[in-house]
């Protein structure tokens, strides 16, 4: 009996140095060793067969070896588990993070803020302000009375009889003339709005307009001012022209184009073989404009300018199809 007892140790130790920190295999050696039908209690099954004079001590050395197999059992689970808690706890350093989704700016975003920095840069403040205008602010005080072409209802969105989207930034340049004294130096990015949809035009565009305005302001101003904003968004080698034009809010007025981005000159099909690419207007603030804000247009002079950012931007990354800014699609917003 003696024997079968230390046998039984023997196998329990054994068992154990085995499955270490096997959690399932230490539970099952629990079972085969003390369970109901295990082997301790086959050993208590042949006690009845022990001589009543023996019968004391072999039931001492049985009940000896329960205790110690259920201790050295206990130990190892829970050696096991404190062994499985470390092994959680334990931190790779070496592991490579997982990266979270990185959000950017839009193009457009990115495109209206390099413009503006620019404009800062050479001492404009940039200005912000509604998207839902007054007529007035919108039409009226930049010379386009009610019977204005470019009011046209079928170019606005009206909100009621006097309130629309504004169509372009300049309302927001008013809005700084009639609250400020000159000189004055803004710059106004933002969205605009026109009902328009087709492949070239979106319902719900950008633009910047930039306003100087001051004692002495010469077309000469306006020309070094676009200038340098050329060579800083385009490079100092892209050459520009300026172009009689018209606005009904500046005279005269002037339409700036540079060379073709693309094609260097050549001419190619982004710029319909001229060679010369339009990207802005601009003009001397219109005297009927300073007027309407109460400044004199006999010792005040000015010079004012808008361009589109999608067209900007278009140019500026390669970009030939202006519904890619608008579909948000993740693919094209990831490369800028
Ligand atoms: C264009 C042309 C232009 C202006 C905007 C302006 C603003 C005030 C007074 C006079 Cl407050 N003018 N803005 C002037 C000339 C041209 O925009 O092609 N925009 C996309």
């Amino acid at each position: 009996m003696e024997e079968a007892v230390r046998k039984l140790l023997d196998l329990a130790s054994k068992g154990i140095a085995e499955s270490r920190d096997d959690r399932r295999a230490l539970e099952q050696l629990k079972v085969r060793l003390l369970g109901r039908k295990g082997e301790l209690a086959a050993l208590f099954k042949n006690l009845g067969k022990v001589s009543e004079a023996d019968r004391p001590l072999v039931g001492k050395i049985l009940n000896d070896a329960k205790v110690s197999l259920e201790k050295m059992l206990a130990e190892a689970l829970e050696e096991s588990r404190e062994q499985s808690i470390r092994r959680r706890k334990r931190f790779d350093v070496t592991v490579p993070g997982r990266m979270p989704l990185r959000g950017r700016l839009h193009p457009i975003t990115q495109t209206a803020l390099e413009i503006s920095r620019i404009f800062n840069w050479l001492g404009f403040e940039t200005v912000e302000g509604p998207e839902v205008e007054l007529d007035y602010y919108n039409f009226e005080a930049l010379n386009m009375p009610k019977d204005h072409p470019a009011r046209d209802m079928q170019d606005t969105f009206y909100v009621s009889e006097d309130v629309v989207l504004r169509t372009h930034t300049s309302p927001l340049q008013v809005r700084v003339m009639e609250k400020r004294r000159p000189p004055i130096r803004v710059i106004a990015p933002g969205r605009t709005y026109r009902c328009d949809s087709d492949v070239t035009h979106t319902p719900m565009f950008h633009q910047v307009e930039g306003l100087m305005v001051g004692e002495d302001i010469s077309f000469g101003d306006l020309k070094g001012i676009l200038t340098i904003f050329v060579h800083q968004m385009f490079g100092p080698d892209v050459d520009l022209r300026f172009r009689p034009s018209f606005f009904p809010f500046t005279e005269p007025s002037a339409e700036v184009d540079i060379r073709c981005v693309m094609c260097r000159g050549g001419g190619c099909r982004v710029c319909s073989q001229t060679g010369w690419l339009e990207i802005l207007g601009s003009g001397m603030v219109d005297p009927e404009v300073f007027k309407m804000v109460g400044y004199d247009p006999e010792t005040v002079t000015g010079f004012a300018f808008g361009m589109g950012i999608e067209r900007i931007a278009m140019l500026k990354f390669g970009i030939d199809d202006l519904r890619l800014f608008f579909e948000n699609d993740l693919r094209f917003l990831m490369q800028f």
